[in-house]
């Protein structure tokens, strides 16, 4: 293990558009049932040197169906996919119109595949990518056959080492039959793997609109707001004559008026100004949240030739913080939310429509604000329904436990850091950017790993603060200093003191006060909770019972309105949202069970209990309305009737 970790510069990779659809681009998605491959755990590269990518899967090997987008271990009935480790193999055929052969591009783009890909088209290397939970794409115009058949193969291999992010461990062990890989982690969430978003072609003109980026400003009493805007382009055009370039940008309001436009130099940036401005605002802290303005902006060559037009949704907002506060449009926040997964049955880490849509019904139902995407990035889908729906987001790498620091790992984690802001710095939702969860902070080198990590993302943006979730006590703590808001996690009565809902409060009190003493930053509370079976209960509650989640949760809101009267604590976030798989383990039963909701996304008995605390705590602090059912109807119990022990 390397001693010594320098601050090294990094392969960068650049800014990448969610593929829309406009006048000069065209989108095409490959998702459906695809042809699938276990490799033998024994012979990982076999594929490889027998060069499976050369024609149709099913001539080399047998091949079962497998849906996109999904991860494939649930999929099958067998335990060996199931915890399969090493590659797999994908294939599947597609057509290509023969009309875009003609003037123009095509890109091929993956949401993420789960841990690294290998793709092919015909047969020929079109692009690797190390990395879960991020997008990745390449240019395929020269590998495609227009007007006709084509075929995309793609190796994915799942295996975490310890220069991975995450990090995992691979060892060879006795079975009763020999040997056996066996793959191992420290973070409690399955390893899911496959192709677990959407894969795309798209088309672009020879020249075309490669990154946008955007920042946006208020005036101080939030009526004018500003965009900023900087424009990349790729192209023939941009390189032969950059000069003769601009764009022309048009803002429209979501009721589809012209607001601002603004015509761009050659050097494609500049900005737009709205009077009388829509801010977003968070769910609840406004009556209209999630307010989303659309610019369209069309690039020009000389001579008024129209090359590209891309749409992109826009959020006016403004983020500050300081050593008490961190405010939005110049008001002070308090979260209440969640720690999260991207976890189903059945299909796992794929992305699902269906499941999203129902998350954030449930999220506003319950009365939330805000989520952390702990412990990885998660769709780009899921990014824009919480721009629309002003739910604020904790924007998380997926470095989790880190450990052992070094070198390799160290660049690896800035990469995941550089490709998450590329893809979701013009999200208005995203106001903070997690840089890890749970690092081993105390160890040696924690201090400078990151120093360099937390400075990196600073130099990538300035206009969000960066935070981790701690789990190390705060007096071991090296890292805390180069964060802007310290997140801690702590399992009071679970963890520590199992069953002891006396031990809660004051323990939670004295540890983020800790944390604030120490670094003098706002503090958030980023993980609290206790395992819960649906359906178990006990009274007097007992550990694993419906009783003693919502008892957890009510020792820990004494906790928070006690620190909420110091004005550094600045948010609650339960843990977990859902009930989701785990590796298998004797402290988990079917998985770890601390959601507020099953895994079939429906309420247990605390989901109640803290929907009333999120509402009231919108009511107290932003005045938002409360929903009707939010209080059960009892009795009419006048308001002289006095109660005392000998009405038993
Ligand atoms: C925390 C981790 C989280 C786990 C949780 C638990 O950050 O990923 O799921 O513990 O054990 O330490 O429930």
């Amino acid at each position: 293990m390397a001693l010594i970790i320098l601050n090294k510069d990094i392969e960068t990779t650049r800014g990448m558009l969610y593929p829309r659809e406009s006048e000069t681009r065209e989108v095409r998605a490959l998702d459906g049932i695809w042809n699938f491959v276990r490799s033998d755990e024994a012979n990982p590269t076999q594929g490889i040197r027998d060069g499976w990518f050369n024609d149709d899967l099913s001539k080399s090997m047998p091949t079962i169906p497998m849906p996109v987008p999904a991860s494939y271990n649930d999929i099958t009935t067998e335990q060996a996919l199931r915890d399969h480790v090493g590659t797999v193999w994908y294939d599947r055929k597609f057509f290509v119109p023969r009309s875009w052969g003609q003037h123009q591009r095509v890109w091929l783009r993956f949401g993420s595949v789960h841990y690294e890909a290998f793709v092919w088209i015909n047969g020929q290397s079109a692009i690797k990518h190390e990395m879960g939970h991020l997008p990745f794409e390449t240019e395929v115009t020269h590998l495609l056959k227009y007007g006709a058949e084509n075929r995309i193969t793609v190796m994915c291999d799942n295996a975490l080492i310890q220069t991975t992010v995450p990090q995992g461990k691979i060892s060879e062990v006795a079975n009763d039959q020999g040997v056996t890989i066996i793959q191992s982690y420290t973070f409690d969430f399955f390893n899911y793997a496959g192709i677990h978003r959407s894969v795309h072609l798209y088309t672009t003109p020879k020249t075309f609109i490669e990154e946008v980026e955007i920042k946006t400003n208020l005036s101080e009493d939030n009526s004018v707001g500003t965009v900023n805007y900087s424009i990349a382009v790729n192209g023939t055009a941009a390189n032969e004559a950059d000069n003769t370039l601009y764009a022309r940008l048009q803002l429209y309001s979501r009721e589809g008026i012209l607001v601002a436009n603004a015509t761009s130099d050659s050097k494609l940036l500049g900005s737009l100004k709205v009077e009388n401005v829509k801010p977003w605002w968070p769910y609840l802290m406004h009556p209209d949240p999630g307010y989303l303005y659309e610019l369209e902006i069309k690039l020009y060559a000389a001579k008024e030739q129209l090359l590209d037009v891309y749409r992109l949704s826009v959020g006016l907002r403004t983020l500050s913080w300081n050593n008490t506060s961190f405010l939005i449009n110049g008001k002070p926040v308090y979260f209440r939310g969640f720690g999260r997964h991207e976890d189903a049955d059945v299909r796992g880490k794929g992305l699902d429509n269906a499941l999203m849509t129902r998350d954030f019904n449930l999220l506003k139902w319950i009365g939330a604000n805000a989520y952390r995407t702990s412990h990885y990035p998660y769709s780009e889908e899921s990014m824009q329904f919480a721009d629309q729906h002003g739910i604020m987001i904790i924007d998380e790498c997926p470095s989790v436990d880190t450990e052992n620091f070094n070198q390799v790992l160290l660049d690896k984690h800035k990469s995941s850091l550089e490709q998450l802001v590329h893809r979701d710095r013009n999200h208005p939702s995203v106001v903070m950017w997690s840089i890890a969860n749970e690092p081993r902070t105390g160890q040696l080198n924690a201090d400078t790993y990151f120093q360099f990590v937390a400075n990196f993302t600073r130099s990538l943006d300035s206009t969000r603060p960066i935070t981790a979730a701690i789990a190390v006590p705060s007096k071991d703590d090296k890292a805390g200093r180069h964060l802007d808001i310290i997140s801690f996690n702590r399992y009071n009565a679970w963890y520590s003191n199992t069953g002891r809902l006396d031990m809660v409060t004051q323990r939670v009190i004295n540890e983020a006060t800790a944390w604030n003493y120490k670094y003098d930053k706002p503090v958030i509370m980023a993980e609290y909770g206790a395992d819960t079976l649906e359906g178990l209960h006990l009274q007097p509650s007992y550990v694993w019972s419906e009783e003693f989640q919502a008892e957890v949760f009510s020792q820990h809101f004494k906790a928070f309105d006690a620190l909420r009267r110091q004005k550094w604590f600045i948010g609650e976030f339960v843990w977990n949202f859902a009930d989701f798989k785990t590796a298998q383990s004797y402290t988990r039963v079917g998985g770890n069970k601390k959601g507020v909701f099953t895994r079939a996304r429906q309420p247990k008995a605390a989901a109640h209990l803290l929907r009333q605390r999120y509402f009231a705590l919108g009511r107290e602090m932003d005045k938002c309305n409360l929903p009707s059912d939010l209080f059960t109807y009892i009795a009419d119990v006048g308001s002289n009737v006095q109660h005392d022990s000998s009405d038993l």
